[in-house]
């Protein structure tokens, strides 16, 4: 059977699905959206992820048309309808249909679309060998021009990135920030491992993520320290271990950086252990798909 999509409260064949090319989301990526996941029949951390799929809407003052319970009930109906237990579910609000003209006022009611789909592990076989990472010229976006706490359907900072990435040979970017500080993959947050300690970025020149926040207690509740603090070149260069966070990506160590190995080259212990914990909790946690 054909895939559904939702979008606006109606169930769509996949090859149907479409919007006009009049809405401002395919104009100018003027409009929000997230990235979810279903794991064992149960949807993981989907309060924070509306949260934070409502926190992008209010800030570029886009009002969703659905208040977060409704918007939680088309997500599972949209997943039981699929049929779907493990999945990636990807909410999309955009602006809505309008005119040209990059007013917002021009799109009286914005779209919501909800795409649903199997998904399996984003990096292959690279979660055992770990990926190899490059630092990229494109800086990302600085907060005082385009939050990158904004998780906006404008993903080109991003998408940079991974264009260079690709050409250097890399499995993800590195991007660095204006002010020269560490700031995230392409799709996902970064972490060091130094001497037992974990070091991540603070989020005003990141996504704040959801599987950061996951990784970040359970890195505490196996004891091991966390901090929040500006990292640069020097640090991951020199870390004991890298991984990096994403609900695409899930947990996945960086064993090379810039043609330097990171620790022994293969993934780290810690990073090994987190993978493993996370795997556990996405298997018993989470908004059953009832
Ligand atoms: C996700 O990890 O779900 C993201 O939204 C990152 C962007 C992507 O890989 O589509």
């Amino acid at each position: 059977m054909e895939l559904l999509i939702y979008f606006n409260g109606e169930f769509v064949p996949k090859h149907e699905a479409r919007t006009s090319i009049y809405d401002h989301g395919f104009l100018y990526g003027d409009g929000v959206f997230e990235g979810i996941r279903a794991y064992n029949g149960r949807v993981f951390r989907l309060d924070e992820h509306l949260d934070r799929l409502y926190d992008s809407a209010k800030a570029i003052d886009l009002k969703i048309p659905l208040s977060k319970e409704e918007m939680k009930k088309a997500i599972i109906d949209t997943l039981k309808r699929n049929n779907l237990e493990d999945a990636y579910i990807r909410p999309i609000v955009s602006r809505g249909d309008g005119d040209l003209g990059l007013d917002p006022r021009k799109c009286p009611r914005p779209n919501v679309f909800i795409i649903t789909q199997e998904w399996g592990a984003m990096y292959g076989d690279l979660y055992e060998r770990g990926l190899t990472a490059v630092t990229v010229g494109i800086r990302r976006n600085a907060p005082e021009a385009m939050p990158p706490n904004i998780k906006s359907l404008n993903y080109l900072n991003n998408i940079l990135a991974k264009i260079e990435a690709n050409v250097k040979g890399g499995d993800e970017a590195i991007m660095i920030d204006t002010c020269g500080n560490i700031s995230e993959g392409s799709g996902d947050n970064i972490f060091v491992v130094k001497n037992g300690r974990i070091i991540t970025p603070p989020t005003l020149n990141n996504l704040r993520g959801v599987t950061r926040a996951a990784a970040i207690e359970l890195a505490i509740k196996e004891g091991i320290r966390v901090f929040e603090t500006n990292i640069g070149l020097f640090d991951i260069y020199t870390a004991d271990e890298v991984f990096v966070t994403g609900t695409a990506a899930e947990i996945a160590p960086v064993t090379r950086i810039d043609g330097r190995l990171i620790g022994d080259g293969i993934p780290g212990q810690v990073t090994k252990k987190l993978m493993a914990a996370f795997r556990e909790l996405t298997m018993i946690e989470g908004t059953p798909i009832v």
